[in-house]
């Protein structure tokens, strides 16, 4: 139970049927590019989210990291439960998958993957006279942040990579980026890649929870809503405390309307703004403010479901990529009219 009071739950799933689409033009560039640059690639650090172990991977990865090295990064670790790191860790080595946990803010976090990059480069310095690392992930995990803690850390430079809290800063392959001198270690940056078409609706929630999805395709009230019925289903998470309310409630609409008094979000003439009720309550979420989350579940079942359930869900044919492209098309056209009412 998550507050103090005796809560009782009213609801023990979360029903979404409709998932988030966003896969605009670039995305299907930058993988273009990936697929066409990992032939000069010795080593690929895939970026994902620590509060999503599950639902930051995209497969899409697989199909052009190919049999290329590859080591699997979960970044902000600061945001997650050190608890799950071991069942992270088991899972994924039982999938060949060799994971580190860092957090950009931390040096010591960070140099394991260059300890990882000089291993390669060392164990064969004719083939590898310098080593080549293409950074790959969803939107926003990082990767550009931790193409810099590198830099920081490997050669005392400052940034190189520019990165931001919204989804979508970068969007072009970057140019080889230097991070050791000896041996020599280079990193490409890339434009983070969403899964065009996420078959579980509850992980695209969860992804745009924790900022992989532009701000305005994803329905905050719908996020507001799964990231409450997740809260008060964690053991420890005071979130009554945090946001400043009396007691828990499992009913969205109440619990916004408490905070959007708590705060004073009020329209002009006095009426509650709910919206920005909803956005204090996602903002609370995504800087930490209820402490170390994970929204992904990790006991053995789940983690095979999820690994079977994407593994059912095949790649894209061309006539889907190509519907993915028109719906991504609509979508910004529908976001540049909002936009225009707005203004
Ligand atoms: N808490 C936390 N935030 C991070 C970490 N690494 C990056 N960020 C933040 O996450 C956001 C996205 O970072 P960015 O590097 O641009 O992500 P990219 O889209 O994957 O290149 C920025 O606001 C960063 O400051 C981390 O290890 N911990
Ligand atoms: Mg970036």
């Amino acid at each position: 139970m998550a507050c103090a009071g005796g809560l009782r739950l009213t609801r023990t799933s979360f029903v979404h049927e409709k998932s988030i689409s966003w896969f605009p033009g670039h995305m299907m560039a930058g993988l273009r590019e990936m697929r066409d640059q990992m032939r000069t690639v010795d080593l690929v650090v895939e970026t994902r989210d620590a509060r999503i172990p599950l639902s930051s991977i995209n497969r899409q990865f697989e199909q052009i990291v190919g049999r290329k090295r590859r080591v699997v990064v979960y970044n902000k670790a600061d945001l997650a439960p050190v608890a799950i790191q071991d069942a992270v860790r088991r899972e994924m080595a039982m999938r060949d998958q060799q994971v580190l946990f860092t957090d950009t803010s931390i040096n010591r976090s960070v140099k394991k993957i260059l300890g990882v990059a000089s291993e390669i480069a060392l164990s064969d310095p004719v083939k590898y006279p310098q080593l080549v690392v293409m950074v790959v992930g969803m939107p926003n995990v990082g990767k550009s942040s931790l193409i810099n803690a590198l830099r920081r850390t490997g050669i005392n430079r400052g940034k190189a990579a520019s990165t931001g809290a919204k989804p979508g800063v970068t969007r072009a392959l970057s140019s080889r980026i230097r991070v050791l001198d000896t041996p020599p270690v280079y990193l490409v940056d890339t434009p983070g890649v969403m899964i065009p078409h996420i078959p579980d609706p509850v992980a695209a929630i969860k992804v745009a929870l924790t900022g992989g999805i532009k701000d305005n395709i994803a329905d905050e009230a719908v996020l507001a809503d799964y990231l409450l019925f997740r809260l008060n289903r964690l053991d420890g998470v005071d979130y009554c405390s945090v946001l400043g309310i009396d007691a828990p409630t499992d009913d969205i609409g109440e619990l916004l309307q408490k905070l959007g008094r708590k705060i004073g979000a009020l329209r002009r003439g006095g009426e509650l703004d709910l919206d920005k009720a909803t956005q204090h309550f996602l903002r609370a979420f995504r800087t930490g403010r209820f402490g170390r989350l994970c929204l992904d579940d990790l006991d053995p079942q789940s983690v095979a479901a999820h690994f079977q359930r994407s593994a059912e869900d095949l790649p894209l044919s061309r006539s889907q990529q190509a519907k993915a492209r028109r719906a991504a098309h609509r979508q910004r056209a529908m976001d540049r009219a909002r936009s225009r009412n707005q203004d």
